[in-house]
């Protein structure tokens, strides 16, 4: 048995004309799924299905337009295979048919406050609900994002909505938590959250590590200006998270992250 188990991993599939990485590729159901079972061949335990961009500066996209583009994307994929599902929404309505299409784990972005209904929602499905922290909207959480203190603000927000889900009835079992790299934090805010991963990790609940292509490692690396070209830095966060023994890792280069989690499970397992 393996010292250090590796994290799942989560493979990222978006369904929008705008993500900031990957954005309009896979915009066409035949791509998406074609996509979807390329991260499967991969290595993917999970696939996290979005149809709407959390980008800043992304416009917000209509429930009915949402509900077109992931619904039959879940249906075909869970036709096609047995992986796990998550389906990466703030909108109440679009977990619940994502998840009576298949779906297992509700990714809400905004921790179940988008809607007031969303934390009896989630408790009635009873899936697993991803809680991340967000600071502020998607549109303005770039802005000067400040913090006195950002690990004990996120851990006190994380905890405060695992309360709040858990009090509409959501399993505690269920709940898992996730910092939120990006989401209204600068690059010191970013690194400050992965240095502390161990402390999060420590609260008990699984966590999810999103840091895949983020921008704040063009900041530390100016040559990575592009989002296609930051697997280096994607890898090095994700190892980081692995070895603060996170839960899952949620990445758009399935293959590369499966194969560093493998090779360092297995020198970790070594003697
Ligand atoms: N990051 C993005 C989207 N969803 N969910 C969780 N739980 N954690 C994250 O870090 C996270 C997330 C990034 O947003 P988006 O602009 O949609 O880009 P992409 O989906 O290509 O990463």
């Amino acid at each position: 048995m393996a010292r250090h188990a590796r994290p799942r991993v989560m493979g990222i599939v978006n369904v929008t004309p705008d993500s900031f990485s990957d954005g309009g590729r896979f915009f066409d159901d035949a791509l998406a799924l074609a996509h979807a079972r390329q991260l499967i061949a991969d290595g993917a335990d999970i696939l996290d299905i979005g149809g709407e961009s959390t980008r800043p500066g992304a416009a917000p996209v209509a429930q009915a337009d949402e509900l077109a583009r992931v619904i039959p994307l879940v249906q075909a994929i869970r036709a096609h295979s047995g992986v796990s599902i998550s389906i990466d929404t703030m909108k109440p309505a679009v977990a619940r048919a994502a998840v009576a299409a298949g779906a297992t784990i509700w990714n809400d972005v905004a921790a179940l406050r988008a809607a007031p209904d969303a934390p009896e929602v989630a408790a009635e499905m009873g899936c697993e609900v991803v809680l991340m922290h967000m600071l502020g909207e998607p549109d303005t959480m770039q802005d000067a994002p400040r913090y006195s203190d950002v690990v004990a603000e996120v851990e006190a927000f994380l905890l405060a909505r695992a309360f709040t889900a858990m009090a509409a009835g959501v399993e505690r079992g269920k709940i898992w938590l996730d910092p939120g790299i990006g989401f209204g934090k600068t690059t010191e805010h970013n690194l400050a959250l992965i240095a502390a991963l161990p402390r999060f990790v420590a609260l008990g609940y699984p966590i999810l590590l999103g840091a895949s292509r983020k921008r704040f490692i063009a900041a530390i690396d100016p040559l990575g200006a592009h989002s296609d070209d930051r697997l280096g830095g994607s890898l090095a966060a994700h190892l980081a998270g692995a070895a603060a023994g996170v839960a899952a890792v949620r990445v758009h280069d399935v293959r590369e992250t499966a194969q560093a989690l493998a090779v360092w499970e297995a020198v970790g397992s070594a003697h």
